[in-house]
């Protein structure tokens, strides 16, 4: 019998199988092969013993919530409350490229900013949709859910963002347990605690505990250009350019010329830097 991981608390799987929902527990044999079965895996159990048999092949997966087999990846970004961080998004951007997922942005708490300075991040978030990363507001959710049809959804971003208000806000019966942020930390509580498949108007959202900080595993000098599309318009005298000390580096003039976004080259200097150490 077939089903997907929808929930896993501790060592307790909660497999979906066409309307069922099967507890299960992993054999062994998965401790030994160091194979970790993960929320959104494809597996077959034996639904009398309730044991996963086997994890059939991932599509993709993510480490950081750890989920498999997803079609967009949801970064919940808040503007205040926690205060937008710009290279945590283009950190966040970057790990779900380079695993094949597409990061699509949904802001939350703009209502928090003055109505006068709201123009000033949307101005900055259109520079993502031009380089084609959609971009939705958490105020106006039908464009959302019509892009989000059909598909594995994961909800990423810090904790506090909002990510399980949204998930309320699209399923007046979920009643996730939601949180203020710390005014003492700036930051949010951790709310959530587990990642969980929700079935919403017929997307699958996985809700996922929030973090405060992201690292950059597996992101290597060569993949590292996965997160930054845009710096392919401008071809470099140097073909291996870095785009750090060359000398006529077509990005870093690109960047004096406000073609590109300050802050995204920024982040990328931030980020070569991190995985050079
Ligand atoms: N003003 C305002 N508050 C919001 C908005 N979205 C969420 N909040 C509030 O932000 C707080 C944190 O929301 P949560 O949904 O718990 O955040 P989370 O991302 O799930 O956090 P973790 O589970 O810790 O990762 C709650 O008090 C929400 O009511 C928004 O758009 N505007
Ligand atoms: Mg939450
Ligand atoms: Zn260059």
């Amino acid at each position: 019998m077939n089903g997907q991981i929808v929930k896993i608390i501790s060592n307790l799987y909660t497999v979906k199988s066409g309307n069922d929902l099967i507890e299960c527990r992993a054999r062994g044999k998965f401790r030994y092969e160091k194979e970790v079965p993960l929320v959104g895996d494809l597996v077959e159990i034996d639904p009398k013993e309730k044991y996963i048999l086997k994890i059939l092949e991932r599509r993709n997966y993510l480490n950081r919530p750890s989920i498999s087999n997803v079609d967009v990846a949801l970064i919940i970004t808040s503007i205040k409350k926690p205060d937008i961080s710009f290279n945590l998004l283009d950190k966040l951007i970057l790990v779900i490229k380079e695993k094949n997922i597409e990061p699509v942005i949904c802001i939350s708490k703009l209502d928090l900013v003055p109505f006068l300075k709201r123009n000033k991040y949307r101005k900055t978030l259109k520079y993502y949709e031009s380089i084609g990363i959609k971009v939705f507001y958490n105020s106006n959710l039908n464009p959302l859910v019509k892009y989000l049809k059909g598909k594995l959804v994961v909800l990423t971003g810090q904790t506090g963002a909002g990510k399980s208000t949204l998930l309320n806000k699209l399923d007046k019966k979920l009643n996730l347990d939601t949180n203020p942020i710390s005014e003492a930390l700036g930051r949010g509580v951790h709310t959530t605690r587990h990642t969980e498949i929700h079935e919403i108007n017929g997307i699958s959202f996985a809700d996922t505990p929030g973090f405060s900080s992201l690292d950059l595993t597996d992101i290597t000098k060569e993949n590292i250009k996965l997160g930054f599309p845009e710096f392919d318009k401008y071809p470099c005298d140097f073909k291996d350019c870095a785009h750090i000390d060359e000398k006529n580096c077509s990005v870093k003039e690109a960047v004096n010329n406000n073609k590109i976004l300050k802050s995204r080259y920024d982040s990328y200097l931030s980020f070569y830097k991190e995985i050079k150490k």
